[in-house]
């Protein structure tokens, strides 16, 4: 347990600590000299079950307020020091209310130098803690009279600390890294070293860690926890580490600094957050109002959006947004306390809740319904509710990294509610389980409509399709969805287009009718040279757009090639010119053949003959040298013949688009989603397993 002192200056909260431990914290000259603390001390105390109380000891006077913050933000308990012949000052209501701000909760009260006073003025100043305290977490925190001249108190008080520490136990340690840096310096022989809590989760010595908002890598190289040398430490403790690292020095990590673990490296300069402006304060906050930020050790200068259209009044909490001069590394649930720009008062606090505020749109209904949901402390009903809500889609990643979630903890929680993880690139998404069944029953819907409104097209551009759907994805995590669609069979992917598995493309009547009069033109003794669109038209005494337009879309089902400009050949009779030409190279030296000797196999004239075979070399069916060609071997099944060669026609009539692997929404049957643990590697999720 990390024990903090807190109280006006010079009311003896150096000389409690002292006492209480043996370690005279004033250790500068500047602080021997001046009789007074400046920086932040520090102090241990072994307890007799074996654990180790840390103390951290502030100073007190109004100008190192910030160094007090630096302190405060890792106590567990605080020791709140008034002098009894002094009673309650002003920095012991100000520090009153900054631990009030960080939700300290457990403390006892101090009453020092009772020797200098009467019992009956112990009473009085007793009363008057006892107000100062009414409206504060701390309300019912025992006041127990001290003297560290006469002794008197000091055994009830390290017992009381020792009992508190005993039921206080261990903070938990299962989330992701964090040690809020409040020195650094280094020591011959060893190199540079950082001290601090750790916030959150554990470190042990070999770890790879990051210096957050600097972004330095460094390894830990050793470990000392509670003022022991260790392997590890966790939540909770106070640290001294090792750090070694390329850039790694003394001067390149200061107070405020975060030492974390790498997944959690995504400072923040644009934070969501819960104020509560302290009814001490004369005016209400105003719009853009500029304020000092202090979180864990750092300080930075910050403005105050007020989103809500009433004042913020002192007393009151509200939503604003807090925008930072430079950026921090903070976690959401984090508390915060802001003083004012002149650095003489504190004005409140609250809990940081979102850490990647957008700039705009701030005020939408669903932007605030947002807010609420990420308003919510515990990690688990956060996501419930997030997943709920617009947009609906929860960025997995990003959500456990900004609330410094371990990969069990957030393991539990994607299982707990059941939520559907899909991979892309950069981004593991989540959606709640009934926005899942919702998105695919309305994609596979979409997909029907279109099929039903446009039967000659092959399906529906993947970009148009993202466009129509809710909740509306990210585009690589649609494509995700969409083939881990398609590997279930449930919907096709082709190249752009998305279709349901058993769609065809299907000519209307009038066009099915037309191509029945047209393949025989293309077909039989005259399929080496067939008529073009203008001979076709004419032939058939039809619009040449028409001719043009249905050429067009038998070559997008694979049925006719379009050889030259408005010059279709039958898909079939391509694949036969490519096995004759493979002949004509195969019966060759070297494999190289003329066109001439093309022509004389295909008899269509050179012009023609010529055409084909440019045309094969654009798609590499052929090699060309000159006046000579080759065959490429890899290429000859390019133009593959179909079983339905001899009537083109029939293989377009009588295919519908077959329910076949379609899921039944109905029945529920062997529809589950199924569902990896949280890790980045899983396979997009499926729309069921078959069966
Ligand atoms: N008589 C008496 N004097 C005390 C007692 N405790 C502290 N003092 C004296 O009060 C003075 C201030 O004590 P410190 O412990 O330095 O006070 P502090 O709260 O740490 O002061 P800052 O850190 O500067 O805020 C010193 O001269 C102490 O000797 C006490 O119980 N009785
Ligand atoms: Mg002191």
């Amino acid at each position: 347990m990390i024990v903090g002192t807190a109280g006006h200056i010079d009311h003896g909260k150096t000389s409690l600590v002292r006492v209480l431990t043996g370690v005279d914290t004033d250790r500068l000259k500047e602080e021997k000299e001046r009789g007074i603390s400046i920086d932040l001390g520090f102090a241990y105390l072994p307890a007799p079950d074996g654990s180790v109380l840390g103390f951290v000891d502030v100073p007190g006077h109004e100008r190192f307020v910030h160094t007090m913050l630096a302190g405060a933000g890792g106590m567990d308990f605080v020791v709140l020091v008034v002098a009894a012949d002094d009673g309650v000052m002003p920095q012991t209501l100000e520090h009153l209310a900054i631990v009030d701000l960080l939700g300290i909760e457990r403390g006892i009260v101090a009453l020092t130098k009772a020797d200098l006073v009467a019992p009956p003025w112990c009473t009085h100043v007793a009363s008057e803690i006892g107000r100062a305290l009414s409206s504060t977490r701390l309300a019912s925190a025992p006041v127990i009279p001290v003297s560290v001249v006469t002794g008197d108190g000091i055994e009830e008080l390290r017992r009381d600390l020792f009992d508190a520490s005993r039921s206080f136990g261990r903070r938990a340690a299962d989330g992701r890294f964090r040690l809020a840096v409040d020195r650094s310096f280094t020591l011959t022989g060893t190199g540079t070293v950082v001290t601090g809590t750790i916030l959150s989760g554990r470190v042990t010595t070999g770890d790879r860690v990051i210096v957050s908002p600097s972004g330095l890598v460094a390894r830990v190289r050793s470990i000392h926890a509670q003022n022991r040398p260790t392997d590890s430490g966790q939540a909770g403790d106070r640290c001294a580490l090792n750090l070694a690292g390329d850039a790694i020095t003394k001067e390149a990590i200061r107070r405020g600094d975060v030492v974390l673990d790498p997944e959690l490296h995504a400072p923040a300069d644009r934070i969501d957050a819960s104020l509560r402006l302290l009814p001490s304060e004369a005016k209400p906050v105003s719009q853009w109002m500029p304020v000092r930020l202090h979180h864990a050790a750092a300080e930075v200068g910050a403005r105050i959006v007020l989103l809500e259209d009433e004042a913020l009044i002192p007393g009151a909490e509200k939503r604003v947004q807090l925008v930072l001069e430079a950026p921090i590394a903070a976690a959401a649930g984090d508390r915060f306390v802001l003083r004012d720009v002149s650095a003489q008062r504190t004005i409140g606090g609250g809990r940081f809740f979102y850490l990647r505020t957008p700039a705009r749109k701030r005020r939408t209904p669903a932007r605030l319904a947002q807010l609420d949901a990420l308003g919510l402390a515990e990690p688990e009903r956060a996501l419930a509710a997030l997943l709920d809500g617009a947009p609906g889609y929860v960025d997995l990643a990003e959500f456990a990294r900004d609330r410094a979630l371990g990969h069990d903890q957030m393991a539990y929680i994607v299982e707990t509610l059941g939520v559907i993880r899909v991979s892309a690139k950069y981004d593991v998404i989540g959606l709640g389980p009934a926005t899942w069944l919702r998105l695919q029953r309305s994609l596979l819907a979409s997909l029907e409509a279109f099929h039903a409104e446009n039967p000659d097209l092959p399906g529906i551009g993947l970009e148009r399709l993202r466009l129509q759907l809710e909740p509306r994805l990210p585009a690589p995590v649609f494509l995700s969805v969409l083939q881990g669609m398609a590997r279930a069979g449930d919907v096709a992917l082709d190249g752009a287009w998305v279709k349901l598995p058993g769609h065809e493309v299907r000519l209307t009547p009038q066009y099915e009718r037309l191509w029945m009069r047209m393949a025989p033109l293309l077909a039989g003794a005259e399929r080496f040279r067939p008529p073009r669109v203008r001979d076709i038209a004419g032939l058939l005494d039809v619009p040449e757009p028409d001719v043009r337009c249905l050429m067009k879309l038998m070559a997008r089902m694979g049925k006719v090639d379009e050889v030259a400009h408005d010059h279709f050949f039958l898909r079939n009779t391509v694949a036969e010119m490519v096995q004759i030409a493979g002949r004509l190279s195969a019966a060759r030296a070297k494999g190289e053949f003329t066109a001439a000797l093309f022509r004389d196999q295909v008899n269509n004239g050179r012009k023609v003959a010529i055409q084909i075979l440019e045309f094969f070399d654009r798609h590499g069916v052929t090699l060309r040298r000159g006046d000579l060609r080759r065959i490429n071997k890899y290429r000859l099944d390019l133009f593959r013949m179909s079983a339905d060669a001899a009537t083109p026609a029939a293989s377009i009539q009588g295919r519908e688009a077959s329910p076949v692997g379609r899921p039944d929404f109905k029945s529920g049957r062997g529809r589950e989603p199924v569902l990896g643990g949280f890790d980045s590697h899983s396979l997009p999720p499926r729309l069921g397993s078959a069966g």
